[in-house]
């Protein structure tokens, strides 16, 4: 099971599927094609059981780190609200923590500053069959999640973003992702609010993004405003817990 997804493995593929500095091919990767399969449930228990929740995902150094990092979903949400936020450099940004509990917060760039940033060199894979190697920073997750005191039912966090998905651009039909309470509370998730060096660009996800790095790109929302704590993600939009896996991808996006 763990080999379907090259999760033994990944440290020996890749060397032949470079592309450029820093960005590799990865169609020829077991999950590129089982990221639409069904054996999600026992590739999470797998890699729980094998690795441990809190196993790091691979870190890299600057020299790796991609000249060009690909942009993919979407470029710019294109809103007006979105556009009056960059005209202002983002400081009416907020970052709101809401659901299940106990101090919901309202959070802007400048408190996001002030906390403690983690910065990491990563790999991003997308199940379109890329990926490319980035340097990221900002506060963990588990930092901002403690100081909301989820309460003992929260079991996943939903992260709502700026963008429409909808040609009427019906915010309810925004970008949407979720991940459960341990990945959101893994060490190298983060609230990152600088790529490589420089704050966010529009394409990336500006202001602020989420990295999991133990998951696959569509699980790292760009243009983050919400994160809501829940007991079960099944009455939001398809049900499904994120917009890709809405249209059929697996939940659990691991690497
Ligand atoms: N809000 C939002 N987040 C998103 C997407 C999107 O379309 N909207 N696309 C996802 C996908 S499929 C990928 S591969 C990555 C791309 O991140 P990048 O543009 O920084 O490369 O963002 C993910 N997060
Ligand atoms: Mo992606």
């Amino acid at each position: 099971m763990t080999d379907r997804r090259g999760f033994l493995g990944r440290a020996v593929a890749g060397a032949s599927t470079l592309l450029l500095g820093g960005c590799y091919d990865l169609s020829q990767k077991p999950w590129f094609t089982n990221a639409l399969g069904k054996v999600e449930d026992l590739t999470h228990a797998a890699q729980n059981l094998i690795a441990g929740p809190q196993a790091l995902a691979p870190e890299f150094t600057k020299a790796d780190i991609a000249p060009v990092f690909r942009a993919n979903g979407t470029l710019d949400p294109g809103t007006p609200e979105y556009a009056g936020h960059v005209g202002s450099g983002f400081k009416n940004w907020r970052i709101t923590v809401t659901g299940l509990v106990a101090h919901p917060l309202s959070l802007s760039l400048d408190d996001l500053r002030r906390l403690p940033a983690r910065t990491q060199i990563t790999r991003h894979d997308c199940v379109e069959g890329w990926s490319c190697i980035g340097e990221w920073t900002g506060p963990q997750l588990s930092r901002i999640l403690a100081a909301a005191a989820p309460k003992p039912e929260a079991r996943y966090a939903v992260f709502y973003c700026a963008d429409p998905m909808t040609a009427e651009g019906d915010p309810s039909h925004n970008y949407y992702e979720s991940m459960d309470l341990s990945e959101a509370m893994h060490p190298q998730t983060i609230l990152a609010y600088q790529m490589n060096g420089a704050p966010l660009t529009v394409p990336h996800g500006a202001p602020v993004r989420l990295r999991a790095e133990r998951q696959l790109g569509y699980k790292q929302p760009k243009y983050v405003q919400r994160i809501d704590l829940v007991a079960d993600y099944s009455a939001i939009q398809g049900g499904k817990g994120g917009y890709w896996e809405d249209l059929g991808y697996t939940w659990y996006g691991g690497i």
